[in-house]
């Protein structure tokens, strides 16, 4: 009522202080050690606390009973055997491994965590862990005054976390995302802090609603769960990057996509008909512009029902998807988890009569209302509704569909609370629980049938998955993309921490909607996206019903040149994204990086959230404003070069760098390498021109991982990957290449081309001790040379 005028703040209307009527957990009553569970009762609840490994500990809170050691889905790791140190004396108990303390303070209790070397990650002084009149769990801990904060998911604002508060409630936002629209889609309640160029981390593994006040508020930040046990996870780090790794670790790493998911895809709500997506196909092929995928979003549907296709819209889909296929594209499926109320329907009939739906306590079907009307939802948290849903996919890989995208899976409801009834039971294999308590779960769960699904139906080719919502480790299974943004250019701004935040939470592969979602784009703002989508995990153009078309040639031949060039750019940085992409499903680490993720020890990078780097050498910093010719860049430590003129930058200095609408700045480090492929129209086509360029500097030497795999299979599982370490140590005019290769997969290619840069022209090249030298060829002025793989 009256949300939208100065109503809502009426000043009867004040809301009750969040955390008041705080009481504390009080002082310790009895300690019980139970193998490698550390067990604490308290005057007001229960606290045990587990290591998984030397650097991943937990801890779990529950008011009137012993904490229940089982976790949510998020979590695939077992915890380790190890050597757990315990000390006690009047006054503390001390657990200590390797690489993580944990003090416990008896009088009242009070949890610190500290490094192997003693210094302090967690600490609770005058307030530690207690509930609030709400019945709420909630936990204070100290922040320091210069601790950042990154991670949190998908949420709005600049790179570094603190001084905000966030609410972790799966929400499907259609109204304009701003620096206060919280919740959004993806709940990712982990975060790390760095403080002094040290990290950690936090996870706090819980379904429900919880909520992270992460302002300073007298030292302290506050953290608080809606429902369930206060269960949460603590990662020593002690970088950002091992942070990543422990959280990986603990909730899964991405898979390798297949590479075409890595291309350019074209999207649009909707292309309605066969017609109209041949002719979109053949559209970018007459002009040259590469392309992976067309997404089919609801339209293709018989009256949205999941699982068909119209039969007037779409006469043919099999021959459709084949054609396609032929010209180098997928066709991908938007599939929302609402199942039509229809007696008449099999997909229908198959939930109720198996009893797949999610239900109410007192048995009765819930039923919420989304595109195809009356629907009911299956319930995901149990094995018998994912075997089914995952089974029903045999309907699109039947017709030669390999990637669908979920979407509506918070689940979004058509109705005042944007979602399920919170009181509808989830069977959650056998520990029935409330969607109050497991909503955040829908939409990770649904990946994981779908994922599974797919990946069994496609007989050992990857799959591509892409969702909205999603959970901790929703890595496993999707790429994410940030949900309906506008056509705004501050939404090209927000992109930019958002996707990095992503990052810092796991999620490698992820990107916004290119061109804006809703609103009418423009060809400037098109162009200036693009370009920044070019360098996104996740590169697709995607917008709404009513807008105006966005596809590359809509803005005339100046726009559409621009637009063209950088999405052949993206297959020419494919090979660089792809080892990027292998290093974050190895390690966690994300493919596009904060600069604090690379430089935690420059202050000038710890809340930068205008540009982002490509792995460890390569910054991009976008233009995103209209009329705009130049821009300022930071430039960290080492000496960089742009990309397209080599002009030399100093770093640990802000430059003022021009870029006309065709160019988007890009630096490479010197003493680096970059991978780099040809132009194709797919990435169906095979490489014909891998190249390594080199870029010399006055180090001496370089270290390049050359990454490469059949970009299709699970091989790479099973060591059928191409790795190559390279060295090159360059004197005057001898450059040594040493090559380290492992792997069973022999690349296409027989042969990778130097290029080396920066006016350095060396007589005597070496590889692996062999003389290459009568091999260099001068081109440009660049020394190039074949070298066999
Ligand atoms: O609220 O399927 O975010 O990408 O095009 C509309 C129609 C439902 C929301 C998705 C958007 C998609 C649209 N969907």
């Amino acid at each position: 009522m009256m949300h939208d005028t100065s109503f809502a703040i009426h000043p009867g209307t004040k809301k009750e202080m969040a955390g008041t009527n705080f009481k504390d957990i009080g002082n310790l009553r009895q300690f019980i050690q139970n193998g490698m569970r550390f067990n604490f009762q308290c005057e007001q609840g229960f606290v045990s606390v587990q290591f998984y490994s030397e650097e991943i500990v937990r801890i779990i809170w529950k008011q009137n009973d012993w904490p229940d050691f089982k976790s949510s889905p998020a979590v695939i790791y077992q915890p380790n055997n190890m050597q757990v140190k315990t000390d006690e004396n009047d006054d503390f108990i001390k657990l200590s491994t390797s690489l993580l303390k944990i003090q416990i303070q008896k009088s009242p209790f009070r949890i610190s965590v500290m490094d192997e070397v003693g210094d302090i990650l967690i600490e609770e002084r005058d307030k530690g862990l207690g509930f609030n009149s709400k019945g709420e769990l909630v936990c204070y801990k100290c922040i320091h005054p210069d601790d950042r904060i990154y991670g949190l998911g998908e949420k709005t604002g600049f790179l570094d976390k603190r001084g905000e508060s966030y609410t972790m409630w799966n929400t499907d936002v259609y109204a304009p995302h701003n620096p206060e629209t919280d919740p959004l889609y993806q709940t990712i309640p982990f975060f790390t802090t760095l403080r002094n160029g040290k990290a950690f981390g936090v996870f706090l593994d819980n379904t429900g609603k919880t909520f992270f006040n992460m302002r300073d508020k007298d030292g302290t930040y506050e953290i608080r769960t809606e429902t369930g046990q206060f269960d949460y996870y603590i990662f020593a780090g002690p970088t950002l990057k091992k942070t990543l790794t422990q959280y990986t670790t603990l909730t899964g790493t991405m898979p390798l996509p297949p590479k075409w998911a890595l291309g350019f895809h074209q999207s649009r709500y909707s292309y309605e008909t066969e017609e109209e997506v041949r002719e979109l196909a053949h559209k970018f092929l007459e002009k040259g512009i590469p392309l992976d995928a067309i997404y089919l979003d609801i339209h293709y549907m018989n009256g949205y029902r999941v699982f068909t296709f119209d039969e007037e819209r779409f006469p043919n889909p099999r021959k459709l998807i084949k054609d396609l296929r032929q010209q180098g594209i997928r066709v991908v499926p938007i599939v929302d988890p609402g199942v039509k109320e229809d007696p008449e329907y099999s997909v229908y009939q198959e939930g109720i009569r198996g009893d797949l739906f999610c239900k109410y306590l007192e048995g009765n079907v819930y039923f919420g209302d989304v595109w195809p009307g009356n629907s009911a939802f299956p319930d995901f948290t149990d094995e018998k509704s994912r075997r089914w849903w995952a089974d029903k996919h045999k309907f699109y890989s039947d017709l030669g569909i390999e990637g669908i995208w979920n979407d509506m899976n918070e689940p979004a409801v058509f109705n005042e609370t944007k979602t399920m009834d919170v009181k509808v039971i989830h069977e959650n294999e056998g520990n029935p629980k409330t969607h109050r308590e497991l909503h955040n779960l829908y939409g990770l769960l649904m990946g994981k049938a779908t994922f599974e699904g797919m990946k069994e139906q496609l007989a050992g080719n990857r799959t591509f998955l892409l969702t909205r919502a999603g959970y901790a480790g929703v890595q496993r299974y999707a790429s994410v993309w940030t949900g309906d943004n506008r056509s705004f250019w501050e939404h090209l701004q927000l992109a930019i921490p958002m996707c990095m935040n992503l990052g810092m939470s796991g999620v490698a592969f992820c990107g916004p909607d290119v061109g804006g979602f809703a609103h009418d784009t423009n060809g400037e703002l098109l162009a200036r996206w693009t370009q920044f989508g070019t360098f996104t995990p996740y590169f697709r153009n995607h917008s709404a019903i009513d807008t105006a078309r966005q596809e590359p040639w809509e803005f005339g031949e100046e726009i559409e040149q621009i637009v063209k060039s950088y999405i052949q750019l993206r297959y020419v940085w494919l090979p660089e994204l792809y080892r990027w992409f292998k290093e974050a499903h190895d390690t966690g680490v994300p493919v596009m990086r904060p600069l604090v993720l690379e430089y935690p020890e420059d202050k000038n990078t710890f809340n930068l959230s205008d540009q982002f780097m490509i792995g460890e050498n390569v910054i991009i910093a976008p233009i995103m404003t209209p009329e705009t010719e130049h821009r300022v860049v930071y430039l960290p430590k080492g000496q960089w070069i742009d990309y397209w003129t080599e002009q030399r930058f100093d770093g640990e200095k802000h430059h003022l760098i021009q870029a006309d609408l065709k160019t988007l700045p890009v630096f490479v480090k010197e003493d680096s390498a970059i991978a780099q492929g040809s132009v194709k129209q797919s990435t169906d086509e095979n490489e014909v021109n891998y190249q390594v360029h080199l870029f010399k500097g006055n180090k001496g030497e370089t270290q390049y991982t050359l990454y490469e795999d059949d970009g299709k299979s699970y091989g790479y599982e099973q060591d059928e990957l191409y790795n190559n370490e390279i060295s090159f140590v360059y004197s005057e005019d001898t450059l040594d290449i040493t090559t380290l290769k492992t792997g069973l997969y022999k690349p296409v290619w027989d042969t990778w081309s130097l290029v080396v840069h920066g006016k350095y022209q060396p007589t005597r090249i070496y590889v692996d001790g062999k003389d290459f030298s009568s091999a260099i060829e001068l081109r440009d002025g660049k020394t190039i040379l074949a070298i066999p793989v």
